[in-house]
């Protein structure tokens, strides 16, 4: 059997509380989605608009870098897809940036966010997501290390060309797949 848990990994039954900076106080009267940069058409949404575009439940498993693991999670949200389906590419546009209040960004090609899995939650287990934990919206990408889910997104900008986020920036790696242990890259150019 295909084990469970990825190599260097130990599952917790907690759910910690990781991010860099402080808990953004969010206005939902005053938030916008964006999806700007290498895009024919850019677009925004407010809260309820961006909602409105789909609903999904995704169960899955999660993976931090930092080697914690937390497994069966159900994550409520708007379909990756259903925002991707709104959205037309300049051609040669095949990574994004991920962008998040208080300039917190995250690097993904196009083809991980493409995926039936991903998804932008504001539920988790039946329960709408805690500040702390990314409310009103986080990314989800559950075949990535969670620091490719950031939280309390705001934006995509599409990119010709791959660009490091804020950890990728740092040292981590710019793909980041745990069954693969890409925990960090080669190095900056
Ligand atoms: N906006 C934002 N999103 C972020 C981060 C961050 O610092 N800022 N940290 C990432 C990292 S490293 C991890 S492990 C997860 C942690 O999510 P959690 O606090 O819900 O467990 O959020 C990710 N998303
Ligand atoms: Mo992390």
């Amino acid at each position: 059997m295909a084990p469970r848990v990825p190599p260097g990994q130990a599952v917790t039954d907690q759910w910690p509380v990781l991010h860099y900076g402080p808990v953004p106080r969010v206005d939902l009267a005053r938030w916008r989605f964006q999806v700007f940069g290498a895009v024919e058409e850019e677009r925004v949404w407010t809260y309820e608009e961006f909602r409105a575009l789909g609903r999904v439940e995704v169960r899955c498993d999660v993976h931090c870098v930092t080697r914690w693991s937390r497994l069966d999670n159900r994550f409520g949200g708007v379909p990756a897809r259903a925002v991707l389906r709104q959205v037309r590419p300049q051609p040669g546009a095949r990574w994004v940036m991920v962008h998040a209040e208080g300039g917190y960004t995250t690097n993904l090609r196009w083809d991980d966010l493409d995926r039936e899995d991903v998804v932008f939650a504001y539920e988790h287990d039946g329960q709408p997501l805690t500040p702390e934990h990314g409310w009103p919206l986080r990314l989800v990408v559950p075949h990535l290390y969670f620091w490719k889910s950031a939280k309390w997104v705001r934006g995509l900008e599409l990119l010709t060309e791959e660009r490091p986020g804020f950890w990728e920036a740092a040292g981590y790696h710019m793909r980041g797949d745990p069954w693969r242990e890409e925990r960090y890259g080669e190095g900056l150019p």
